[in-house]
């Protein structure tokens, strides 16, 4: 058969039912491979991302790629700027074990995102089965966004100072669950954590106290102003004790890593990547 660019369009033109790893090729003819869903509500969904914790109490430091790996810094307001530029990095089987960010992140045109959260280091043969939540928007909102979360972060820049909470937080869609709830959601982050988010969204784009800007609120809609305890992915400086908040997974471990007191993060939501698909 002839590449196609995503895995829906590989489940329309060629009628591939079962999830793997396919090889395609963007508009400018770069080659990758890719995982696809091809089951979950009819399939057609690319993985096109993971963000992964590497080590929680390195600060901006190596792995640190959603965020910042040079250190948290006034001067590096946007950090790595990995969710508005073509860096690539990782690969498919690795994306429980390091970060992923394949061409099809700026490549495909979709209209719908799924997420996993998977157990680090989980085979890819199980990432489905083992995954503590599974969850995608039906509402076609990156439609109007430019198709993809590259188009959507050039019009909400991941960068310190550009806005302030929560009148500048960026665009929100309802999700609808695969595996999992919105308790479940509850359960996995810190007990003061709960007043300030509503689960059952993904939101993009929200700021905190300090103006850090925070990349991806995945399975809530943030309220308050302290996201940096459930909000993955940032630019990279966050003023408040800097640098404790910076990182890919920010201040999950702000009252001790995996604790779920106060603020803290469980150890299992700690501890998982987020997988992220296009559809
Ligand atoms: C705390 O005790 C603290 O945390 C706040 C953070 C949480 O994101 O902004 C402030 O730093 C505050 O000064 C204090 O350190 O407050 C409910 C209050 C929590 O962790
Ligand atoms: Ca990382
Ligand atoms: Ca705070």
């Amino acid at each position: 058969y002839n590449l196609t660019r995503s895995c829906l369009e590989l489940k329309e033109k060629y009628h591939f039912t079962k999830d793997g790893v396919h090889l395609f090729i963007t508009s400018n003819g770069e080659l990758y491979q890719a995982f696809c869903d091809m089951t979950t509500d009819g399939g057609g969904w690319t993985l096109i991302a993971s963000v992964h914790e590497n080590n929680i109490l390195g600060k901006c430091t190596t792995g640190d790629r959603w965020s910042s790996q040079q250190g948290g810094n006034a001067s590096s307001p946007a950090g790595d700027r990995s969710w508005s530029n073509f860096a690539t990095f990782g690969c498919t089987e690795g994306a429980t074990s390091d970060d992923l960010k394949n061409p099809g992140y700026y490549d495909i045109k979709a209209s719908d995102i799924s997420i996993w959260h998977v157990p680090n280091d989980t085979p890819l043969s199980s990432w489905k089965d083992a995954a503590i939540l599974r969850y995608h928007t039906k509402t076609n909102f990156l439609q109007q966004y430019g198709g993809n979360l590259y188009q959507l972060f050039h019009q909400y820049p991941v960068e310190y100072n550009k806005g302030k909470c929560p009148d500048d937080n960026g665009p929100l869609s309802h999700i609808t669950y695969d595996f999992g709830s919105d308790e479940k959601i509850q359960q996995l982050y810190g007990p003061l954590s709960h007043n300030e988010f509503e689960p059952g969204y993904v939101q993009f784009r929200v700021f905190n106290n300090e103006k850090a800007a925070l990349a991806m609120c995945s399975g809530v809609k943030y309220n308050g102003c302290n996201s940096e305890h459930v909000c993955i992915g940032g630019g990279g400086y966050f003023p408040e004790a800097s640098p404790r908040q910076c990182g890919d997974f920010t201040a999950f471990d702000w009252n001790g890593v995996g604790t779920h007191q106060s603020w803290s993060a469980s150890k299992e939501v700690t501890e998982a990547a987020v997988l992220i698909f296009y559809r």
